[in-house]
């Protein structure tokens, strides 16, 4: 059960005063970093309709009521322990799981633990201003209750640094406050981190698309050695749930508009100019945030990778799915680029961690995508969304330096300049899509006219409820 202390938690937190005098000493920061750098203009006068984790079994953590937003309970909640659980891959396969972090993979575990911990404060950071344009007012709710989620996440990895790394560890948290999205003298660790979001289409993609490489990654951190972490990151897997629903969704509702829009009007007339979103532009953000989104991965080949598996840090998602949880002796056979042209190779599976795990973030786009389509077929309309190559508008690794189209054929670099704002979103999108979304629709029921309202509302409550009232 989760305690009431001033830290709500399930860690029986008031047994370890040393802990308990670290976090409380951090909270202030945190709350501090939330007001600068958390929703922007409702942090006072609203109440949002959220949940809350009043427990961790999945009937008593899903608590909903109204509550200001630098109230809400963040706290420390680890999935409950498996009895007897053993490592379940790599070198170790087979021994008990560690509850103290071993001295040799203290660097790696930190490592990991930063970096995952350094991407939700910055998508807090990132979505501080979409308030103000919110579509309706069960958005604006969804909005916020990621950003709690997300913070309480850092809450998550801000535990593991302070508990097992000392003054290091406690160094580290206090970074992850002063680090910024976007900032060019301390900027967030990983790319998409950094890139803003400053439209409804751009949230949506990105709670789609990169809190998706979250799933991905928190399931292959489930799987992890370090017992602590494991039951962490499992924990966080459930809210992530949410998270990805509001971008599926979100997206989904916008294509069902835009349909609507063009069955209206002639399937050939141009959406836009109804206050609606074409689908070009929303192919066009498909690309962008899939792409970014598939650089979180980082590097096909890598050493780290190697290591991490090796050591039992990080497994692949679903570890208990594969039949070999060694991998010593396969191969994964990789498209790489060899001085500048691509070439097949087999590389060793332990190296290519990355790319698995990437293969399973691709499917699981995949479905999603296809789940779009299907609005689009029950409106009769043929065109259809897709996801680009791997290999279109890379960052890191491989395919980073070399230009490919969506579909994967390598260009020049001249002809990537002229061609690239046939595919990722330009100014001038930008432009139209805030016009669009200049305003706040902040009255219960309305929804702006570039997005269809949802099949239900939130824990049984109608659409159309009051999801984020103004005190008076
Ligand atoms: N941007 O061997 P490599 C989420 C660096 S999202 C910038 O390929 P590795 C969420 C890399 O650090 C999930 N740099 O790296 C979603 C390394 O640097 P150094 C977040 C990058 O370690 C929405 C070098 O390149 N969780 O939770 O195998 C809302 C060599 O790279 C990038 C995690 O990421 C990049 N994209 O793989 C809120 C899990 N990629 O050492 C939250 C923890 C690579 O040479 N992190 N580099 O200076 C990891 O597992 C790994 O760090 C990565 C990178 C998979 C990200």
């Amino acid at each position: 059960m989760i305690s009431s202390d001033k830290i709500p938690n399930n860690v029986d937190l008031h047994l370890n005063k040393r802990l308990q005098r670290a976090l409380e000493h951090w909270q202030p920061a945190y709350i501090q970093w939330w007001r600068d750098m958390g929703p922007q203009g409702f942090l006072d006068y609203h109440q949002v309709f959220v949940r809350t984790a009043i427990s961790v079994d999945a009937a008593g953590w899903a608590h909903f009521e109204y509550v200001r937003l630098p109230e809400y309970r963040w706290g420390i909640f680890l999935a409950d322990p498996v009895v007897n659980r053993t490592i379940g891959f790599g070198d170790f396969f087979g021994q008990p799981v560690w509850q103290e972090v071993p001295g040799e993979f203290r660097n790696q575990l930190r490592r990991l633990i930063v970096t995952q911990g350094d991407t939700e404060p910055a998508s807090v950071e990132q979505q501080r201003w979409l308030g103000h344009r919110c579509p309706s007012m069960y958005d604006l709710r969804n909005l916020f209750q990621v950003n709690v989620e997300e913070g309480r996440h850092l809450w998550a990895m801000v535990y593991l640094l302070h508990s097992y790394f000392g003054r290091d560890g406690r160094d580290e948290a206090e970074e992850l406050l002063s680090r910024q999205s976007g900032n060019r003298d301390k900027p967030r660790i990983l790319e998409a981190f950094n890139e803003p979001i400053d439209t409804w289409l751009d949230f949506f993609m990105f709670t789609m698309f990169t809190d998706r490489d979250g799933k991905s990654q928190l399931l292959s951190l489930a799987e992890s050695s370090l017992d602590p972490l494991a039951r962490t990151t499992k924990f966080m897997l459930t809210e992530e749930a949410h998270h990805m629903f509001v971008g599926e969704t979100g997206v989904g509702r916008i294509v069902e508009r835009t349909c609507q829009l063009m069955k209206e009007t002639g399937i050939s007339e141009d959406v836009r100019a109804l206050g609606g979103i074409d689908l070009p532009t929303i192919q066009k953000h498909i690309n962008l945030w899939f792409s970014l989104s598939l650089d979180l991965h980082g590097n096909e080949i890598s050493t780290n990778a190697a290591a991490y598996f090796a050591n039992g840090l990080k497994g692949r998602a679903e570890e208990g799915k594969w039949s070999e949880h060694r991998v010593v002796e396969t191969t994964y056979d990789l498209e790489t680029m060899v001085e500048g042209s691509l070439k097949r190779q087999h590389i060793p599976m332990r190296n290519a961690m990355n790319e698995v795990l990437r293969d399973w973030y691709v499917d699981d786009c995949q479905a999603g995508v296809t789940r779009w389509n299907r609005i689009m077929e029950r409106y009769g309309i043929s065109d259809r969304l897709v996801l680009p190559n791997r290999k279109f508008n890379r960052g890191i690794g491989q395919f980073a330096g070399t230009h490919f189209d969506p579909t994967g054929r390598q260009i020049s670099d001249e002809e990537w300049t002229r061609r690239k704002y046939e595919w990722l979103p330009n100014a001038a999108d930008k432009q139209f899509l805030l016009s669009i979304m200049n305003a706040s629709l902040f009255e219960a029921g309305r929804f702006a006219n570039y997005i269809a309202p949802p099949a239900r509302g939130i824990k049984g409550r109608p659409v159309n409820f009051e999801y984020v009232r103004t005190e008076m």
